[in-house]
């Protein structure tokens, strides 16, 4: 049944109970990645929100530990949402969040906290200064959507800046609100945003710079340098996806403008093209690298979230880093997830004929991690592209599901599906071509089959992928995890993450497939697939 235990992730970030959202505050300190999250304590569904804290040695297998911030001074005692955590440089950690002090209104304010001994690897105990609040909605913001502070940064000019989300006052525009400070304790807002679009309000911004086109390495958010490129990155209310654009950051006008102006009013760069929202990065100086963190919600009803007592995971941490054509990010899961690889089956330089499909046999899927590389055969019976789709991968791939036949494609993998293909969430992709002959790359994750199950919320979500398929081969990674399918696409390009309850394909009754749906010969060059162990999950 849709209650069944064999339905809760294995591997993914969560508490053993109750509903959690955003990730707050990430980062690492003396040796542990901290992770706190929004939490209700009493229940499935959100409110009595506090910040639950975890640690871990590897972003894999995760302590729990007493809850580190909690409503308990007046300007945050209706409430402790989202922010972030900033590394001093005398290396202690500066908190800074948004609280509620006022019941009903959800009138916001920025706080700060510490921890109360920076001694402690595990940061169990925070203070709050009496110099709180350090932000108010004063006039010209609007006190209802002003929240979740970023990590600050220190751009060599003496003074720190942070971003808090925000919506222009009678207007739909979307802001990132800009604060400056000497001391970390007095901040000013700068007379203009760092930058603003008409998107509705932005949530959960992050700013950050990173590396020259195609160096993985990350960099210290404080970092600065005229080379370096930004990425802004907001999670937008309206439609409930984190979206992005690269762009330069020039810290004496205070201004950061997108590369593509475009990006900026289709949005079209998504962190990930599913079921991800509210994410936040951090540097982590132990590997020299910038980890994206997010939060997947269910998208079962309340009533089964109620019946099961949880609600809510984390998508596996990704390390990001600028594409070689400096245009998109790359994402990629953590290399500390391969430690929980065992059992591991491979299929090598094997036909999937039209209409065609095979199970990959020999391990359990249901908890596994699947890597294929495959090969199209011929492009010429792609299909013709409508130009009417180009900001809309989504409507295309509701369209154009993983059961309409196409030319080149779709193929890819069915994965959670039972044995007599009743259920199947599809994971695959379908190149089309344009005006000019240049081929185009949808990637989809359809769950509409992948339950029995009435009532649930099963959404095809897509993407394109700025690929050059032109040799023919692309490449699929899937995190398959009980209710929950994290999908990578041409070596992180297009990332989608779905949520499914399978009614039939659970536990070892759960079957994995390629398919090949097009009227083009398709090939897997090599696949493997892993199954994949449980890590310690905060004692559950
Ligand atoms: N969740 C928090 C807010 C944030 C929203 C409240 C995003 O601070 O804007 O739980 O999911």
């Amino acid at each position: 049944s849709i209650l069944s235990p064999l339905l809760r992730t294995g591997y993914h970030f969560q508490p053993p109970m109750n509903w959690i959202n955003d990730p707050n505050g990430p980062l690492y300190y003396k040796g542990w990645y901290h992770l706190f999250y929004q939490y209700n304590p009493k229940g499935a569904v959100w409110g009595n929100i506090i910040w639950a804290h975890s640690v871990s040695r590897d972003l894999i297998n995760w302590m729990a530990l007493d809850p580190a911030i909690k409503p308990s001074i007046p300007t945050d005692q209706y409430g402790v949402w989202s922010g972030s955590a900033t590394i001093l440089p005398n290396g202690t950690v500066a908190m800074l969040y948004t609280g509620i002090d006022r019941p009903g209104t959800n009138y916001q304010i920025q706080n700060i906290a510490f921890p109360k001994d920076p001694s402690d690897p595990l940061l169990r105990e925070w203070v709050k200064p009496g110099y709180n609040p350090i932000a108010v909605p004063e006039a010209g913001i609007n006190a209802t959507q002003f929240r979740d502070p970023t990590t600050a940064w220190h751009a060599g000019d003496g003074l720190w800046r942070m971003l808090v989300g925000g919506l222009k006052p009678g207007t739909l525009r979307g802001m990132a609100i800009l604060y400056r400070s000497r001391d970390f304790k007095h901040w000013v807002r700068a007379k203009h945003p760092l930058h603003s679009a008409l998107t509705g309000m932005w949530e959960c911004p992050d700013f950050f710079p990173v590396r020259e086109p195609g160096k993985t390495d990350g960099l210290d958010t404080s970092e600065f340098g005229p080379r370096y490129k930004y990425v802004l990155k907001n999670s937008l209310d309206l439609t409930r996806y984190d979206y992005y654009t690269v762009g330069t950051y020039n810290n004496r006008t205070e201004r950061y403008v997108p590369d593509n102006p475009t990006g900026d009013v289709y949005q079209r760069l998504q962190y990930d093209y599913g079921n991800f929202y509210a994410s936040k990065t951090f540097y982590d100086p132990a590997k020299n690298r910038r980890v994206l963190l997010g939060w997947a919600n269910e998208s079962d009803s309340v009533a089964h979230d109620n019946a099961k007592g949880w609600a809510g995971i984390h998508a596996i941490p990704r390390k990001i880093w600028l594409d070689p054509s400096g245009k998109q990010l790359l994402q990629w899961p953590v290399e500390e997830l391969d430690q929980l690889r065992g059992k591991a089956v491979s299929v090598g330089d094997k036909l999937v004929k039209p209409g065609q499909h095979f199970e990959v046999t020999g391990l359990q899927s249901y908890q596994s991690d699947v890597e294929v590389s495959f090969e199209v055969s011929s492009l010429d019976k792609a299909e013709p592209f409508d130009p009417a789709y180009a900001n809309d991968a989504q409507k295309l791939c509701g369209m154009k599901n993983a059961d309409v036949k196409g030319g080149v494609g779709p193929f890819g993998l069915w994965v959670l599906a039972s044995d007599n293909l009743a259920e199947k969430t599809a994971v695959f992709f379908r190149v089309f071509k344009d005006g000019h002959g240049k081929p185009l790359v949808l990637m989809c994750s359809d769950p509409t089959k992948s339950s029995l199950t009435p009532g649930l919320y099963k959404p095809t979500f897509a993407g394109f992928v700025d690929t050059d398929i032109s040799s023919g081969k692309i490449s699929l990674r899937s995190l398959i995890d009980r209710s929950v399918v994290e999908s990578f696409g041409a070596g992180g390009k297009t990332c989608i993450l779905s949520r499914v309850y399978p009614s039939m394909a659970i536990g070892k009754d759960a079957h994995l497939y390629v398919f090949n749906n097009g009227v083009t010969d398709i090939k897997v060059s090599k696949l493997t697939a892993w199954e994949m162990k449980k890590p310690m999950m905060n004692g559950a």
